[in-house]
């Protein structure tokens, strides 16, 4: 066995962050795990999984999909390729996947692939955790560069590209707006705390 994997071997709950590049994957990680995790303002940061564990948890920073800036198309697939690979082999043991979403530009970006009949990844993803039956938390998001006022109708939107009938509200228990700028992460741990709690696992809670 393989240091990696004596060092993966014991893992009791898996927590991992997926989504586009540059939408805040890692700034989540930071504030959840009060760890310094490296996060940047150009797309792809993050170029392969990144771990932090407390106890038996681990909390696993996936690289984002999608454009990265000086990096050949090439090389994305390779990226998206190993990050699907990442979740199909670690399936079994990755207990809540945390699909992240920038709320400002998500509703065009969907709309624009559609226009061309495309799904976009994000969608992709999101389909592709439900076909795995892996428990999925979508966190929107940069919600500070949303007008408060709009929220509702952002959301609403959101949920309806991903293939939910609005409002979102009905979908709280998936659906967590965060500002990870603003330190406005409590809609997202809260539904971590609620997964723990339902696993069994509230020595854990302390950690989140
Ligand atoms: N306005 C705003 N900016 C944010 C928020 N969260 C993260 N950012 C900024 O978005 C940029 C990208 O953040 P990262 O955490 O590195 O994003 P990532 O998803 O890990 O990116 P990759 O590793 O490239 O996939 C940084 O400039 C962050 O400061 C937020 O809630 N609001
Ligand atoms: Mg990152």
């Amino acid at each position: 066995m393989t240091k990696k994997q004596t060092s993966l071997k014991k893992i009791g709950f898996e927590i991992i962050l997926a989504g586009r590049s540059n939408v805040g994957k890692s700034s989540l990680v930071r504030e959840i795990t009060g760890q310094k995790i490296k996060v940047g303002k150009r797309p792809g940061v993050t170029l392969k999984p990144k771990h932090v564990h407390h106890s038996d948890m681990l909390i696993t920073d996936l690289p984002g999909f999608g454009f990265m800036s000086g990096v050949k198309e090439r090389k994305q697939d390779i990226v998206k390729d190993q990050i699907v690979r990442y979740i199909e082999e670690n399936n079994e043991r990755i207990n809540v996947a945390v699909l992240v979403l920038d709320g400002g530009p998500f509703i065009d970006v969907v709309d624009r692939w559609g226009a061309k009949n495309e799904i976009p990844i994000d969608v992709e993803i999101f389909d592709l955790f439900h076909e795995l039956g892996i428990d999925t938390i979508v966190a929107v998001n940069k919600m500070d560069r949303i007008k408060t006022q709009d929220h509702d109708v952002v959301l609403d939107g959101i949920v309806e590209r991903l293939g939910l009938f609005p409002p979102w509200r009905q979908w709280n228990n998936m659906i967590a707006p965060v500002s990870a700028k603003k330190g406005d992460m409590e809609n997202l741990e809260s539904l971590l705390r609620k997964r723990l709690h339902a696993a069994k696992r509230d020595d854990l809670l302390k950690y989140i």
